[in-house]
C-alpha cells in the first residue's frame, strides 16, 4: 500500500459495459457504503438480502427505484464483499437487459440511493489505493483493453500478472542493499568501514538489468502501438482486393475500371504478429479528372506517412515501367514487392521481379484465391524486426513510453553513482544518485509515483473501469 493514502469514504457507481444495445449491461457500485445501496435498488426474487448471504454469488431479482419502488429492469446481482473484488471494497454489481436505458436507470437509482458518479479509471485507481495492484499492473489493463495483437495481448496479460513489477521491484530491492551498506558506512565508519567491490558489482548487475529491460522497448512498442502499412500501386493490380483478402472481409469496393479507390481506405488488423492499420489508396497514374487527382494526393500521402509500404505489381501485365517509377519514388522507405494475380498467369518472371525488389523482399500472392497471404506476413514481419527475433519467452517487454522514460531516468543516476564511486568521491554524492535510481524504478511500480501521474494515467482508462 502506498504512503500517501488518499482517503476513500465514499461509494462510486458507473456503468461499466460500453454504450449501446448488447447481451447485457453492466452497472458497477462500489466502496464503504455499496452493500446498503445494492440492496435499496435490488429486490431479489427469493432468499436473504443482497450482500447477507454468500459473497460472489449471483441473483435473480428486479432493480427497483429506492424511493418509489418502481421496477425498473429484471436483473442479476452481485455482491462481492472486499477485499475479495476489483476494488479490494465492497462491491456490487447489478447486471441489467443490454439496453442504454435500463442501465442508465439502474445507474440513476444507484447515485439516488447514494452513490457518486465514479470518473474515469477510479475502480482502477481505487485497487491501486488498496494495494490490489500496482501501476504497471493497472496500466496493464489498460494495455490488455487496447491491445490489438496476440502478442501485444500476451505481454500485457504478463504485465498484470506482475511480469514487469518483479523485475523491477528486484533490482530496486538490490539498489535499497546497496544504499543500505552506504548509509551505514557513513553513520558508523569505525564499526562498518568501507563498502567496496561487492557493492559496486551489485550496481553494475542492476545497470546490466535496466539495460536489459531497455533493450525490450522497440519489440514491446511494435506490439502495443503497431504500425502503420499503406498498399501502393497502379491502378488495377489488385491493393482493394488484396486489402479485403487481408481482412477477410469485403471491404473496399474492387472493379476493372481502373481508378475504382478514391479515397485511402484504413482498417485496424494483425499482419505478422503486429498490430497495424492497413491503407488502401487509390491507384497512382498520371491522373485523368480532378477527382482522381487528389485521390492521388491523398496515396502519395499516405505511403510517405506509413512506416510500411507494401508496393502491389500485377503478373498479368508484368512490371511496367510505372511500376519502376513508382519505387523510385518511394526511395528507401521500408518495402515488400507483392506481385499479385498469380492465378491469372502461366509461369512467374521471378528474375524481373527481383530485378524490379532490387535487393528488397518480394512475394507472389493471389488476392483472389488467398494465395501467398502467409509468406506476405513473414515478409513484412522479417522486414519490420530488422533481423530481429520476437523473444516471445515470456519476458516482460516494456509496452509504456512511461517505463522505458523512467528505466532511462534510473539508468542515467545509477551511472552518475557508479562514476562518482569509481572517481572516489564522497559516498554522499553516491548515495543521492542512488537515490535518484532507487526513485525512478519506484514510479514504474507506483511506490513513488506523484499524485498529478496518478491522474494521467487513469484518466485513460474508460468511464466504469
Ligand atoms: N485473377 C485475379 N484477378 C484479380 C486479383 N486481384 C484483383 N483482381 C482483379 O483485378 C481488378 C482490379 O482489382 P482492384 O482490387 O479493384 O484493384 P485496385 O488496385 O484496388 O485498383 P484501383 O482502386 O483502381 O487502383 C478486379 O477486376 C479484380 O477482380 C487476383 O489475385 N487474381
Ligand atoms: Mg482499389
Amino acid at each position: 500500500m502506498r504512503e500517501e493514502e488518499e482517503l476513500i469514504e465514499d461509494t462510486i457507481a458507473a456503468i461499466a459495459t460500453p454504450p449501446g444495445e448488447g447481451g447485457i449491461g453492466i452497472v458497477r457500485i462500489s466502496g464503504p457504503e455499496a452493500l446498503r445501496i445494492g440492496r435499496e435498488i435490488f429486490r431479489p426474487r427469493k432468499g436473504a438480502p443482497l450482500g447477507a448471504a454468500e459473497s460472489h454469488r449471483m441473483r435473480l431479482g428486479l432493480a427497483v427505484d429506492p424511493q418509489s419502488g418502481e421496477v425498473l429492469d429484471e436483473v442479476l446481482a452481485v455482491a462481492m464483499r472486499g477485499p475479495h473484488s476489483y476494488t479490494a471494497e465492497d462491491v456490487v454489481e447489478v447486471h441489467c437487459h443490454g439496453g442504454p436505458l435500463a442501465c442508465a436507470r439502474v445507474l440513476q437509482a444507484a447515485l439516488r440511493a447514494g452513490a457518486r458518479l465514479a470518473e474515469p479509471g477510479e475502480f482502477t485507481r481505487r485497487a491501486f489505493l488498496n494495494g490490489r495492484l500496482d501501476l504497471a499492473q493497472a496500466e496493464a489493463i489498460i494495455s490488455i483493453i487496447r491491445a490489438r495483437s496476440q502478442t501485444g495481448l500476451a505481454a500485457a496479460i504478463s504485465q498484470l500478472q506482475g511480469g514487469l513489477s518483479r523485475r523491477v521491484k528486484a533490482l530496486r530491492d538490490e539498489i535499497t542493499g546497496v544504499l543500505a551498506a552506504v548509509e551505514a558506512s557513513l553513520d558508523f565508519p569505525e564499526e562498518v568501514g568501507d563498502v567496496g567491490p561487492e557493492e559496486r558489482e551489485r550496481l553494475v548487475r542492476v545497470r546490466e538489468g535496466i539495460q536489459d529491460l531497455l533493450a525490450t522497448w522497440e519489440e514491446g512498442r511494435l506490439v502495443s502501438q503497431g504500425i502503420n502499412i499503406a498498399l501502393v500501386g497502379r491502378p488495377n493490380v489488385g491493393k482493394s482486393s488484396l486489402l479485403n483478402a487481408l481482412l477477410r472481409e469485403d471491404r473496399a469496393i474492387v472493379s476493372d475500371i481502373p481508378g475504382t479507390t478514391r479515397d485511402t481506405i484504413s482498417e485496424a488488423m494483425q499482419l505478422g504478429g503486429f498490430p497495424c492499420q492497413l491503407i488502401d489508396t487509390a491507384g497512382m497514374r498520371e491522373a485523368a479528372d480532378g477527382l482522381e487527382r487528389l485521390g492521388i494526393a491523398r496515396s502519395r500521402a499516405a505511403a510517405a506517412a506509413a512506416d510500411l509500404v507494401l508496393l502491389v505489381v500485377d503478373l498479368t501485365t508484368g512490371v511496367t515501367r510505372e511500376d519502376e517509377e513508382l519505387l523510385k519514388e518511394l526511395g528507401d522507405k521500408p518495402l515488400v514487392v507483392v506481385a499479385n494475380k498469380a492465378d491469372a498467369v502461366a509461369s512467374v518472371d521471378e528474375e524481373d521481379l527481383s530485378r524490379l525488389a532490387g535487393g528488397r523482399p518480394w512475394v507472389v500472392v493471389s488476392a483472389k484465391e488467398g494465395q501467398g497471404l502467409d509468406a506476405l506476413s513473414r515478409a513484412v514481419r522479417d522486414l519490420v524486426l530488422g533481423g530481429r527475433v520476437l523473444r516471445n519467452t515470456g519476458e516482460p517487454l516494456l509496452l509504456r513510453e512511461r517505463h522505458r522514460e523512467a528505466l532511462e531516468r534510473a539508468l542515467g543516476c545509477l551511472e552518475e553513482s557508479l562514476r562518482a564511486w569509481e572517481k572516489g568521491l564522497p559516498l554522499e554524492l553516491v548515495s543521492i544518485d542512488l537515490q535518484g535510481a532507487w526513485e525512478a524504478l519506484g514510479e514504474i511500480t507506483g511506490e513513488t509515483a506523484r499524485e498529478d501521474l496518478l491522474d494521467r494515467i487513469f484518466s485513460e482508462f474508460c468511464l466504469g473501469k
